[in-house]
């Protein structure tokens, strides 16, 4: 097994969770058996769950040693002291990938490094170090119980990845969203699948804010909450000039929501994860705020009228992925 075909296995199970670990950052894992074989591919799904790679580990115990146990616990302590008190050396011949180096601290999980150290796996491929001082230090915890290290495998994939945790801890990341057909027409009726639409309330229910435009709010009439997946609904700033509307719609009745109208974008500055949707114009005011753009683009031709077009940018595609719709994670060059 080459080490960076695992690695890209390993990214792309945590680009899966991008944002939506927040404010963790995107991690995957992949557990390689002793014939190159993949055992296991996961990611961090959620901050306080399990990281990535008692995830993996969690699945490749289940299939090298037929017990069952674990197999559907999320509860990272307890699949922590599971793997501890099982493993029978049956991890000597495995190796891993891991996006990120592994945490050397307990914070609400215990330490990966001190579980793959007590386990002894063959071999640990890393992309980036960890940035987070307090947990950085993982690698020197695993090598001194023998396991050999290797950093920096696929580490400019490996960066992009970890792009907006290392930026949410001391000023806003900010994403645009948007959803067009193939024509790029982004307006009337419903464009994307209902797996893009749920994948953007789990989005919602982890941003604090989501920026949109006063006409948008005026035509749509969005609720901007995170009903598909009974989640949370951020604070909503509605970017106008001019204070007029209409109250009786629900985006004005969430409870714990806060609602601002204001011509200004500054109240961005006091979030730490904002979305900002809207069309053309809200892309160019909200330029300079702007770090990536996620857009979703539906296997549709017709129906709407408006686009982006009337702006000039040019991306760097950061990751896509293909199901029933197109979604693009990119970044102005
Ligand atoms: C890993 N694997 O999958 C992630 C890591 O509070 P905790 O216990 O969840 O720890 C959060 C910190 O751990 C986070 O700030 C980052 O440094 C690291 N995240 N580490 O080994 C993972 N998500
Ligand atoms: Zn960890």
């Amino acid at each position: 097994m080459n080490p960076s075909h695992a690695m890209t296995l390993a990214l792309n199970a945590a680009w899966e969770y991008q944002l939506l670990t927040f404010p963790n950052p995107a991690v995957g894992a992949v557990c390689i058996g002793e014939h190159g074989e993949i055992l296991s591919v996961a990611a961090h799904k959620k901050a306080g769950g399990p990281h990535a790679e008692v995830y993996a580990l969690r699945d490749a115990y289940t299939i090298l040693s037929g017990d069952k146990a674990i197999i559907d616990s999320d509860d990272s302590h307890y699949i922590h002291d599971y793997l501890r008190s099982h493993h029978n050396g049956i991890f000597k011949t495995v190796s891993m990938a891991v996006t990120l180096e592994p945490c050397s601290h307990s914070g609400k999980t215990p330490s990966c490094a001190l579980l793959i150290r007590d386990l002894g796996i063959q071999k640990l491929y890393i992309s980036m170090k960890d940035p987070n001082p307090i947990a950085s230090g993982g690698a020197e915890i695993v090598k001194g119980a023998g396991v050999a290290c290797e950093f920096g495998i696929l580490e400019d994939e490996g960066e992009k990845l970890l792009e907006p945790f290392l930026k949410w801890h001391y000023t806003p990341f900010v994403f645009f969203k948007w959803a067009q057909r193939l024509d790029g027409s982004i307006d009337k009726g419903s464009i994307s699948s209902v797996t893009s639409r749920e994948h953007v309330h789990a989005l919602r229910d982890r941003c604090d804010l989501i920026v949109i435009g006063g006409n948008t709010v005026r035509i749509d009439r969005p609720t901007l909450d995170a009903r598909l997946i009974g989640g949370n609904a951020p604070d909503v700033l509605i970017y106008s000039r001019n204070a007029e509307f209409d109250r009786s719609i629900p985006l004005f009745h969430i409870p714990d929501r806060q609602v601002f109208i204001e011509s200004s974008l500054d109240r961005i500055e006091q979030y730490a994860l904002v979305m900002i949707e809207g069309g053309s114009a809200m892309m160019e005011s909200a330029s300079s705020y702007i770090d990536w753009c996620l857009s979703y683009i539906a296997p549709k031709i017709g129906g709407g009228t408006q686009t982006l077009g009337t702006v000039q940018e040019d991306f760097e595609v950061l990751h896509a992925k293909i199901t029933d719709n197109i979604i693009l994670w990119m970044k102005k060059r």
